[in-house]
């Protein structure tokens, strides 16, 4: 059986843990944040969350991930069929990876860590993800769904990037990019009342609840 190793705080291992429900594969999850002792780096390389331990080794990287869950079970597809189709869906997760989830990352440590805020990454972020929203809506079609008709790992990333970093752009800009593009709330709403979606983010939420509690408390 597939393992899951992460923390449910994270945004990669929701995206992952998801996709594993939509599949229907079976997986046991094994909580382990990020790090970087030497058993966990021999198994996720850079230490980071999420990796997979499947009977083939161990993966980690959210993108090589998901491919090899769609190679490996192909049943219930997360990837259009068309050539062309599928690209497009790996290009919107490229786009939503780099311009809007890394660029809004950098206030992470401020917004969630209590690392001081950093005036460089305030001046450069916004207007980095005011390209990468230009992007998304162009590349999207939120009609229902972030590329078409049907549910895809577009869908997938796309609710947890833009999840994380709506927090964050509201917290330090006071900036909902989510209203910024038209369609996307009627989209993360169907996404968000998905089943499977609603069991992720209720263990997200209690995860969410005891950090905020811990940093009360702290
Ligand atoms: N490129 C990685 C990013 C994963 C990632 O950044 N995970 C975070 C948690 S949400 C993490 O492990 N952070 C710790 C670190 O960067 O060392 C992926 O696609 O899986």
């Amino acid at each position: 059986m597939i393992k899951l190793y992460g923390v449910p705080l994270s945004n990669y291992y929701n995206t992952i843990k998801l996709s594993l429900l939509e599949k229907g594969i079976d997986f046991e999850e094994v909580m382990s944040p990020p790090n970087q002792e030497a058993d966990y780096l021999a198994k996720s390389p850079m230490g980071k969350v999420p990796c997979i331990e499947t009977s083939d080794g161990f993966l980690s990287e959210s993108s090589a991930i998901m491919e090899y869950l769609e190679e490996t079970h192909p049943a219930k597809p997360l990837l259009p069929t068309d050539a062309y189709a599928r690209a497009k869906v790996r290009e919107m997760n490229k786009v939503l990876e780099l311009y809007i989830e890394l660029a809004a990352r950098r206030h992470l440590g401020s917004v969630f860590f209590g690392a001081p805020r950093s005036a460089e990454a305030t001046e450069e972020v916004r207007p980095l993800i005011e390209k990468g929203l230009a992007a998304v809506k162009q590349l999207g079609s939120f009609d229902p769904y972030f590329c078409g008709g049907d549910f895809s790992y577009a869908d997938i990333f796309g609710f947890y990037t833009f999840g994380l970093a709506n927090m964050l752009t509201q917290a330090v800009y006071e900036w909902d990019i989510v209203a910024e593009v038209p369609g996307l709330g009627a989209t993360m709403e169907l996404i968000g009342s998905r089943e499977t979606t609603q069991t992720v983010n209720t263990a997200m939420q209690a995860a969410m609840d005891a950090f905020m509690e811990q940093k009360k408390s702290a």
